[in-house]
């Protein structure tokens, strides 16, 4: 007999193939077993401990949706549950993920050659190797065609480019050992794509000081990307790609991982509100949850993570058949996070004086929303993308 779950209403569970599910479950039981339990004081210190992505490669589930070179090759939907997974412990985790498996190694599959495959992808698929995206630049984050960095020909190694400029809020980037540069050539004005590797940068010409002090995402490592005069082969330059489709198309998996990564945050804050509203007493023994304004916010949050959901597993089905443009993942982007933010800052009320407290871990996961509704794309820069494609009209200058 059907009956209903609060914790899956919609029955997005029937969606998913036996092998996602049971991908789903591994990442849930690492998350939940490894992770949690190091998280708070991880994000009392600012503290990232690299050693959880090498735990994620030994688990399969680093660049878990490329084909070949060490990765497993499974569907969106199934890499969607594992941001889902690492995201309901904390999106700053699920960031490091992202970076690594998305941004760098997505960008070196979807653009690298041969070589630079077989070089990479292995190794960033166990976590040995560490990448990082570098495309915001500190005059230029909503608009980085207008990026100032640049790459010439080096004045005196013949084969190289030589890099200058500065990235900066690059998830990763004090402790990658392969950093993907967003940069304009200067001979032409178009941008390309560099794989910058710290080993080979002479000292003085690649600095990637931490940014600290964060308000969230505080269990990631943020940093910047300076380089002067950076020395780096021609090899290493991405050879097709030029102008911004590069990075937007590695941005597209990332987007839409952070979609289903946000509503993991969000399922974490209802089962907390949850069990919180059902002991908490006040006026005449009663539990919170018996009063009709906290049932309200339990069901917006609830409903919005079940619909939020089904949206998702949808685009990544479309992605999978070839069939998703980058339209369908801004508004899943968009409105998921929007969502999630929105809701875990409503639910966070349900906690009183005690949500100030971070053992009760909602303070968390409402800054961690905070800077997921910002990066890859403003939730505003996501409704001008939709608003361009509604009305055929663009809106940004
Ligand atoms: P626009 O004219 O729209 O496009 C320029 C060229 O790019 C192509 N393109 C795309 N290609 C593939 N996928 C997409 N999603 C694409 N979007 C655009 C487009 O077809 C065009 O190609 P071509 O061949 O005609 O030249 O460019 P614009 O300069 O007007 O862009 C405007 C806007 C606002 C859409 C864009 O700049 C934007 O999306 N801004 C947001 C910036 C952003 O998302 N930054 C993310 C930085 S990385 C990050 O935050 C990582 S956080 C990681 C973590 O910790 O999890
Ligand atoms: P701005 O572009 O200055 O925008 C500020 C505000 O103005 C926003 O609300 C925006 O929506 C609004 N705005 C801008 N233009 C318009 C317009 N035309 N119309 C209406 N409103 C507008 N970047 C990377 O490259 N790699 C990373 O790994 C990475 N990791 C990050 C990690 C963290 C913790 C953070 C905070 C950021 C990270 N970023 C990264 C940068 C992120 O992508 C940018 O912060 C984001 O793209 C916004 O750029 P900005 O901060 O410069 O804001």
């Amino acid at each position: 007999k059907a009956a209903f779950d609060w914790q899956d209403p919609l029955a997005f569970r029937n969606l998913l193939t036996e092998e996602e599910l049971a991908i789903s479950e591994t990442a849930e039981r690492y998350c939940q077993e490894r992770m949690l339990p190091r998280v708070l004081q991880a994000y009392r210190d600012e503290h990232y401990d690299p050693k959880i992505l090498q735990e994620m490669g030994e688990l399969g589930l680093l660049g878990a949706s490329i084909d070949g070179y060490g990765c497993a090759g499974v569907s969106s939907v199934a890499g969607a549950m594992i941001t889902r997974a690492v995201e309901r412990v904390d999106s700053g985790y699920r960031s490091g993920m992202s970076v690594q498996s998305s941004l760098a190694m997505g960008g070196i599959y979807e653009f690298g050659t041969e070589e630079q495959k077989e070089r990479f992808l292995p190794e960033m698929a166990k976590g040995k190797l560490l990448g990082a995206f570098g495309l915001t630049e500190p005059n230029h984050g909503s608009d980085p065609g207008s990026m100032e960095s640049v790459a010439r020909p080096h004045p005196t190694k013949k084969g190289y480019y030589s890099l200058s400029g500065a990235k900066t809020w690059i998830t990763n980037s004090p402790i990658a050992d392969v950093l993907l540069v967003w940069a304009k050539l200067k001979e032409t004005g178009k941008i390309r794509g560099f794989l910058v590797e710290r080993k080979d940068c002479p000292t003085g010409t690649l600095s990637t000081p931490a940014i600290k002090d964060k308000n969230g995402l505080r269990a990631s490592i943020t940093g910047m990307i300076q380089m002067d005069d950076c020395p780096v082969p021609a090899a290493n330059m991405f050879p097709d790609v030029e102008g911004l489709k590069g990075p937007f198309s590695c941005l597209n998996s990332a987007r839409y991982g952070i979609s289903m990564g946000v509503l993991g945050a969000l399922e974490d804050c209802i089962a907390r509100a949850r069990t919180y509203a059902l002991e908490r007493k006040q006026f005449k023994g009663n539990p919170l949850a018996k009063y009709q304004l906290v049932q309200k916010k339990l069901a917006d949050a609830v409903t919005d993570c079940a619909f939020g959901t089904l949206a998702s597993i949808q685009v990544g089905r479309l992605k999978d058949e070839g069939k998703a443009v980058p339209e369908m993942i801004s508004m899943v982007k968009r409105q998921n996070c929007d969502a999630a933010l929105r809701n875990s800052r409503v639910l966070q009320e349900i906690f009183g004086g005690n949500a100030v407290s971070d053992e009760y871990h909602i303070g968390r996961h409402v800054a961690n929303l905070y800077v997921t509704q910002t990066y890859e794309g403003q939730s505003d820069i996501h409704s001008l993308i939709l608003g361009r494609a509604i009305t055929g009209v663009q809106a940004f200058c």
